[in-house]
């Protein structure tokens, strides 16, 4: 049997997150099949500057609950996050990437759902500049050799009607800020592809939404790749992959690199996340990632990379997504003991 790079070196390079505290037994794996990783947590914000604000629960948050923002202690340490870091983790992940060869893609420089929550929101717009500019330059320093950066992760707005979303970035920086902060990532990181990455990718209001922001950062020069999450599922129909193709069509027309970031293929319906699961479902998934692949193929040249949204089946976020723990989900392409799926074999043979 092939690997997947093997399959796909005359197409893209493929790649997987990987967890600091999984990659030990994931490790034969990876560097089997795949010519690159992504920290799927170990380089955001929360983890590099770690910190005990807990973010409100997030849905309740979606629905207009505003708790009281928490009293900051040591103040100083939120202006400048080098006071305060824990590389260790990513540096496990980095140093593996580095010592094998492997290219690292970097995930991510700003995100509204890893910053500690309540405090930055409590600081004057120069405080929270100051401290991007530390956080930047020392990512820069410790992890030089990223090939590829996530800079503003997911900055488009779900609502239909809507075009930035509202974070506390926005709300400091003013409606331009995403220019300033890709600006400031080229300066931090001029040998690195900047990217702009996302989900909901091929919503047909979304897709334009993105297309409309990232054809304004290529303007000014600051973007390099268009970065489609592709967290899709297994209930797919023929004209949701032919959405795909649309997007796809519409995002390689503006002339930039394409990465497929965090792809995976939920296998449960959330809409009736209690019933019982088809018997093919394991089919259902392989048949998903065979057609989603048969479309990548296609945009070979455009498509630098593949990356999967982990490893095995043992850890994902679906396994915890929507209170999912009863339920195993089965969303990529190697079971919980690391052998190879129905799913791989399908991506593999074309
Ligand atoms: O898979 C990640 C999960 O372990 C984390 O708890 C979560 C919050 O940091 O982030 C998950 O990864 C997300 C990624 O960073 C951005 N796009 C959506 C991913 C799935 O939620």
């Amino acid at each position: 049997m092939k690997t997947l790079k093997e399959a796909y070196k005359n197409y893209f390079t493929v790649g997987a997150a990987v967890s600091a505290h999984w990659l030990d037994e994931a490790a034969e794996t990876v560097l089997a099949h795949f010519d690159t990783v992504t920290c799927e947590n170990e380089m955001k914000y929360n983890s590099i500057h770690p910190h005990d604000y807990q973010r409100p629960d997030f849905w309740a948050m979606r629905h207009g609950e505003k708790p009281a923002p928490p009293e900051i202690t040591r103040r100083e340490r939120f202006v400048h996050p080098a006071l305060e870091t824990d590389f260790s983790a990513a540096d496990k992940i980095y140093n593996f990437a580095m010592s094998h060869g492997l290219k690292i893609r970097g995930h991510n420089l700003m995100w509204h759902a890893s910053y500690p929550w309540g405090i930055f929101e409590q600081l004057t717009a120069d405080e929270l500049m100051t401290n991007t500019h530390e956080h930047f330059g020392l990512v820069a320093e410790h992890f030089p050799d990223c090939y590829c950066w996530d800079v503003v992760n997911e900055a488009i707005d779900d609502k239909h009607g809507g075009y930035l979303r509202d974070t506390v970035f926005k709300e400091k920086f003013g409606e331009d800020y995403l220019f300033e902060i890709y600006a400031l990532a080229r300066k931090y990181f001029p040998n690195a592809e900047l990217c702009c990455n996302d989900y909901n990718e091929f919503d047909p209001v979304k897709s334009e939404n993105i297309l409309r922001l990232v054809t304004a950062l290529n303007e000014r020069g600051l973007v390099d790749v268009i970065g489609c999450q592709c967290h899709l599922n297994a209930m797919m129909e023929q004209k949701h992959f032919d959405g795909v193709r649309r997007g796809l069509d519409k995002y390689a027309d503006l002339g930039l690199k394409i990465h497929i970031t965090e792809l995976d293929v939920n296998a449960i319906d959330w809409k009736n996340p209690d019933a019982a699961p088809p018997e093919d479902l394991q089919r259902k998934v392989a048949e998903t990632y065979s057609k989603l692949f048969a479309i990548f193929r296609d945009y070979k040249g455009v498509i630098e990379n593949v990356t999967l949204w982990g490893v095995s089946d043992k850890y994902s976020w679906l396994n915890h997504f929507k209170n999912a723990e009863k339920r195993q989900n089965f969303p990529l392409l190697f079971d919980s003991e690391y052998k190879p799926k129905e799913a791989l074999q399908a991506v593999i043979d074309f």
